[in-house]
């Protein structure tokens, strides 16, 4: 009995009987397979099954066509799957919080330092019954992107297809926001039912949006973030190596943010050998709608969420 006793204070007690059985977490991503903002996610998948082998296997049954993007967060909410590679803006319903977490582009080195992942990790405990994995693409800003000229930063009569991350700048600019998933936005473009839409630098020719875009709006403005995020009770009945392997594996998806420096050089290039215009306003302009878009974004978080959303503004710090 006392050896019990202190096996359990030591923490050694297996969450699993010592013949613990490899482990299979069922997987999904928000976004469509083989696509950008799956593919590191895809790439974390491979890793774990291979270093996992006889302790944890990830089945990863695919993109929008198994839960859609804007559901994802609460499936993973009551488990109807175990894990989602999923971005904060498809589940503000669930945590209107997750709203800021595209203003803290601070990498994630920083932020699992000063105290930003475990804060992000009790709200996804909380309100997604769930843990906060890894967040990926701190390092990526988004655009908007038009197909009618304008001679300044005014969206006065355009039509935008938004998801929360631009909902609020783009009303303050005076646009008619349309929420869609990005499986809508190809044909929301060619009918015309969209005068442009928000994503971010990287990812447009996946679904083939440069043959319906014509022009990318300078500055780049705020910082994606896509997480993996995991049940809460699947993520207790874990032992301590299933437990390793997945922090592990987080982190290593984590440091794969490296690649992104040149992978969005090598995209605004690619966007500009396709004809993309970028439509650039100059320094002042630029300042000036930066300024607005974090400021209208703080303010909607602070809003929805009074008691976190400063601390949220504070751990990001501008
Ligand atoms: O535009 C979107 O669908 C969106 O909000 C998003 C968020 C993160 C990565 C890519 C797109």
């Amino acid at each position: 009995m006392r050896h019990i006793f202190f096996m359990a204070i030591l923490g050694l007690l297996p969450a699993q009987p010592a013949c613990a059985q490899e482990v299979t977490l069922r997987a999904v991503s928000a976004f469509a397979e083989g696509t950008e903002f799956s593919r590191n996610f895809e790439r974390f998948v491979e890793k774990v099954n291979k270093d996992g082998k006889g302790i944890l296997q990830i089945n990863y049954i695919g993109g929008p066509r198994a839960v859609p993007p804007f559901e994802v967060g609460n499936a993973v909410r009551t488990r109807v799957v175990d894990m989602a590679n999923v971005t904060g803006a498809f589940y503000t319903n669930l945590m209107p919080e997750a709203d800021g977490f595209k203003l803290n582009g601070k990498p994630m080195s920083e932020q699992r330092k000063n105290g930003t992942w475990e804060f992000i990790n009790e709200l996804h405990n909380q309100k997604l019954n769930s843990q906060y994995l890894a967040r990926q693409f701190h390092n990526v800003p988004f655009h908007i992107y038009l197909n009618k000229q304008i001679d300044k930063i005014d969206f006065s009569g355009l039509k935008i297809r938004v998801t929360p991350v631009y909902k609020d700048i783009v009303e303050a600019l005076g646009g008619a926001p349309i929420t869609t998933p990005p499986g809508e936005v190809y044909t929301a473009l060619e009918r015309g039912v969209a005068d442009g839409y928000g994503w971010p630098i990287t990812g447009i020719f996946d679904l083939g949006w440069d043959k319906v875009t014509k022009f990318r709006m300078e500055p780049p403005f705020y910082s994606v973030e896509v997480n993996v995020v995991v049940n809460l009770d699947a993520w207790k009945s874990l032992n301590n190596a299933q437990r390793n392997l997945l922090n592990g594996s987080a982190l290593w998806l984590e440091g794969l943010d490296d690649e992104k420096e040149a992978d969005i050089k090598a995209e605004r290039e690619r966007q500009a050998a396709a004809g993309i215009r970028t439509l650039d306003f100059g320094a002042a302009a630029s300042k000036a709608f930066l300024d607005r878009a974090y400021e209208v974004a703080w303010q909607s978080v602070i809003k929805r969420a009074p008691e976190n959303g400063p601390k949220l503004r504070q751990l990001a710090g501008n």
